[in-house]
């Protein structure tokens, strides 16, 4: 007999040892004849070939997988499950030059991420995804996935999956290669050392096809699971030849060479396009003013929609930025287009803004009664209630708040558009609270209303708003004489 020598060997692209395992540090996390280690083993020694390491990143899945990143010593991101190609698409936009391996079982990307799968071949994302089938939720314990054949058991359909019931087996491979962007997509199998050789093959071809920069390349693994298929790793291998090959055709489904398509958006990086490198100067962001008497502000702006209720808190927070305080806008509406209830919470502070939620806000600002009833009880003492009408409604219980009545849509409509009301009720706010100057209001007026009729409505219609409280407040003053305002009155 021949004399011979056995060489173990393990790619560099592996850590020396996988920490995860406290006694066993020199093996995987893997069942004995699993499909994953042998899959593992080749893209590793395929990264090691061509010279990639120090720019792979590699996105692991949900599944019996979900810890590679213990094992391959490169740049590694964990991935929702399902959601690896949209991970690996940001990943590969974010750095073009990194090789982007994305990693994922057929419950992971055939079930729950069947659109991100389809959306990310189909932009012919410059990535590659390692697809293994095994024909199961493997780390789950056996539920039944896409990719179960007809008739096969699973925990969820232990009568075996019946077509008429659960459908067919999905052929990723077949399916994804119906797209026009994909460059090279490839069905092979780890059923026996032949075809492991040409999983081989396809593994690296796809990688290289990356670093050449080619598009979306996909490789579809056919994989043993003798756990969950509850098999010796031989019978698991049998079984794949037997019955799996028959469903599951090997083959190259696309193999095209690649074309450059000439970007339509310059590429650049994110700190060019906000202009903070590339210019001569360094630019500097414009030191904010803090005008120290301007208290801190949370409003809840409430109503139904079509009346501006969001785009008058949006105002607020802007012109709170352009004062340089911390501001938030939590916006809450219905499905409905119109009609529909919708409020916004505003926050303006000069400290970091903990919560965009407003519980107890400082001013209300109800643009209709069912806003009135919904939230007039969180206003405390000390707070106010704008109401867009004359008087409150008969009967509305005593509050704790001051409340004034300002018929914004009233005032609005002389001005010629009941529209501009949510800005009526704009200056009311400012001129109650002198949260931000007024002046600001018309500078952020002027940059978002683009039709000068339209603005020079809304400007009147904000200076009304502020008169109106004006002359309110003068009224409420101790021995003060009520203006003649008839639109004017408080409670
Ligand atoms: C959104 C979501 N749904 C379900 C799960 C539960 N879950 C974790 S792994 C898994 C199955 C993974 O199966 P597969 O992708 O085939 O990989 P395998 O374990 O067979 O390698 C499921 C359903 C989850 N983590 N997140
Ligand atoms: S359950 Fe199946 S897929 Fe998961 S590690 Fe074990 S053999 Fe591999």
């Amino acid at each position: 007999m021949d004399e011979y020598t056995v060489i173990e060997s393990k790619s560099p692209v592996f850590y020396e040892k996988y920490d995860r395992k406290s006694d066993l540090q020199h093996q995987t996390h893997y069942c004995p004849g699993c499909g994953h280690g042998v899959v593992h083993k080749l893209i590793a020694e395929a990264i090691a070939d061509l010279g990639v390491q120090d720019r792979t990143i590699f996105v692991s899945p949900v599944g019996c997988s979900v810890f590679a990143y213990y094992y391959f010593d490169v740049g590694n991101v964990q991935a929702a499950h399902g959601r690896t190609p949209a991970v690996a698409t940001a990943l590969k936009r974010a750095h073009p030059h990194s090789i982007v391996i994305g990693y994922q079982g057929d419950g992971d990307m055939a079930a729950i991420g069947t659109a991100e799968i389809i959306h990310a071949a189909n932009r012919g994302e410059k990535i590659t995804i390692f697809f293994v089938n095994n024909a199961i939720y493997g780390m789950t314990g056996g539920q039944m996935a896409p990719t179960t054949l007809v008739g096969q058991e699973s925990t969820t359909s232990p009568w075996g999956r019946r077509a008429s019931n659960e459908g067919y087996p999905l052929h990723m491979a077949e399916l994804l290669s119906t797209l026009e962007a994909p460059v090279y997509v490839e069905r092979v199998a780890l059923n026996d050392n032949k075809n492991i050789m040409k999983a081989r093959k396809a593994v690296r071809k796809a990688l290289e096809l990356q670093r050449n920069g080619a598009g979306f390349t996909f490789v579809e693994l056919l994989s043993p699971c003798p756990t969950i298929w509850k098999m010796t790793p031989q019978e698991a291998r049998k079984w794949i030849e037997e019955k799996m090959l028959a469903v599951f055709p090997l083959g190259v489904y696309r193999d095209r060479k690649p074309t450059a398509v000439a970007d339509a958006v310059p590429q650049t990086t994110l700190a060019k396009l906000l202009e903070l490198e590339g210019g001569d100067e360094p630019k500097v962001c414009p030191k904010p003013t803090l005008p120290g008497e301007f208290p801190d502000l949370r409003v809840n702006v409430a109503g139904f929609g079509g009346q501006g209720v969001l785009l008058l808190g949006q105002i607020m927070a802007e012109m709170g930025m352009r004062e340089g305080r911390e501001v938030s806008w939590l916006p809450s509406y219905g499905p409905e287009m119109r009609s529909g209830s919708a409020h916004c919470y505003v926050c303006l502070s000069k400290q970091r803004v903990g919560s965009p939620l407003v519980e107890h806000p400082d001013v209300l600002i109800a643009l209709n009664e069912v806003s009135l009833h919904k939230f007039a009880n969180q206003v405390g003492a000390g707070g106010t209630i704008l109401y867009n009408h004359t008087t409150l409604p008969e009967g509305f219980p005593a509050l704790e708040a001051q409340v004034f009545c300002v018929p914004a849509a009233e005032i609005a409509d002389r001005l010629g558009t009941t529209k501009a009301a949510n800005m009526v009720m704009l200056g009311a706010v400012i001129e109650l609270t002198h949260a931000l100057p007024k002046e600001t209001a018309f500078a952020v007026l002027q940059a978002k209303v683009r039709n000068a009729k339209l603005l020079d409505v809304d400007c009147r219609a904000f200076e009304a708003g502020m008169d109106c409280l004006r002359q309110q407040i003068h009224a409420a003053l101790p021995g003060s004489v009520v203006g003649d305002s008839e639109l004017a009155h408080t409670r």
